[in-house]
């Protein structure tokens, strides 16, 4: 399959929302011991469910290390597929492709370069040429040509966008010192615009409190369909969390799309703060340059981190009070897609969640 040296806003090619129909996802499997505790096994089961619950409304594929591909198909139904794909860790949200499509049926990828969240200034492992290999793999098995960009960092769990030339991102990420720090924020909203084909970039300031990826935007903040937004929320005015979200939630009621629509805000309410215990903390090997796992730290659990499939929505529990407000909420906004809850702490353990461990493939017609 070719590299082309054009763009997707040159070709006629856009980005389209989550929201608009798939031709199926991808998930990697996981396995590293120094991000996911007692050999990743807790979270294999977890990842199992996730990939059981979306292949009800569309077609799953697992990439997966030799070395676990027979475990993974062993535990995987048969109804998805297994290939291998090498990867330094289970986050294709943020190391595959960006699709695009055009209006004649036609689907090519935006390879970014990924560093891991930061590289060597912030980034949360060491190394990661493997995963910055998975969006051409991706591609290849897809069998479209793909947009490279060697010198632009950029991770897919940093973008949302409303397929109709509206794109959402934070300050905290897309600024942040070990990404671009080369490029002012002109200059990557310049690339932005062309590689997503957007005209109008709503800049969020940061992300949910405490989250290891700078902020990443879809864990606070998701298209329901264009003109409609979920936010993640919290009304405890003592919680980091509130600040947060109130600056967003001001940026966004005060914002116009692309087509010039006010933007419709919903409040997705936070889980209440969920700290890691000892003995997962204990669970997580110990490696230089790998992010530590410490007892009493605060996760980044947010119910905005969900999944939009064909006809269902699969989000994140936390055996917490509020999952079946979000639960109630995501119904809400979404009447015609089945709402599916995944117990998801084994996923916020490793540092994201049901959205970060998922790119769709988009339909094309
Ligand atoms: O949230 C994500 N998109 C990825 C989280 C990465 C965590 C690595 N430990």
């Amino acid at each position: 399959m070719k590299t082309l040296q054009s763009s997707p806003q040159k070709d006629g090619y856009r980005m389209p929302g989550e929201f608009e129909n798939h031709k199926g996802v991808y998930i990697l499997w996981p396995e590293r011991p120094d991000n996911w505790r007692d050999g990743a096994k807790p979270a294999q089961h977890t990842f199992v469910k996730v990939a059981e619950a979306i292949s009800q409304f569309e077609e799953v594929t697992v990439g997966v290390s030799d070395r676990q591909y027979t475990n993974a198909r062993h535990m995987l139904p048969d109804n998805i597929k297994v290939v291998e794909i090498s990867n330094d860790d289970s986050w294709i949200r943020d190391c595959g492709p960006t699709f695009v499509v055009n209006d004649k049926g036609d689907i090519r990828g935006v390879d970014w370069t990924f560093n891991a969240w930061g590289g060597l200034v912030d980034g949360l492992y060491f190394p990661w040429d493997k995963d910055d290999r998975v969006a051409q793999k991706v591609t290849e098995m897809e069998n479209t040509d793909r947009y490279r960009l060697d010198d632009f960092v950029l991770e897919g769990g940093s973008i949302h966008v409303d397929g109709e030339g509206t794109l959402i991102v934070t300050e905290e990420c897309l600024l942040s010192e070990g990404r671009n720090p080369q490029l002012s924020k002109d200059q990557i909203e310049s690339i932005l615009k062309e590689y997503l084909n957007v005209e109008k970039i709503i800049w969020l300031k940061r992300g949910i409190y405490s989250d290891e990826t700078n902020g990443h935007v879809d864990n606070i903040a998701n298209f329901v369909e264009p003109g409609k937004i979920a936010l993640a929320w919290t009304d405890n005015e003592d919680d980091p969390q509130y600040e947060i979200s109130k600056e967003n939630y001001d940026i966004l009621v005060n914002s116009t799309d692309a087509k010039g629509r006010k933007i419709e805000v919903e409040k997705l309410y936070l889980p209440s703060p969920i700290l890691i215990t000892k003995e997962e903390s204990e669970g997580v090997d110990a490696v230089d340059g790998t992010l530590p796992r410490l007892e009493g730290d605060r996760l980044a659990a947010s119910y905005v981190n969900y999944y939009t499939a064909n006809g269902g929505i699969v989000f994140p529990m936390f055996n917490d009070p509020m999952d079946d407000k979000a639960r109630e909420t995501l119904q809400k906004l979404y009447p015609d897609r089945k709402i599916v809850g995944i117990p998801a702490r084994e996923i916020i353990l490793g540092g994201g969640n049901i959205h970060c461990i998922t790119q769709q493939v988009p339909a094309v017609y």
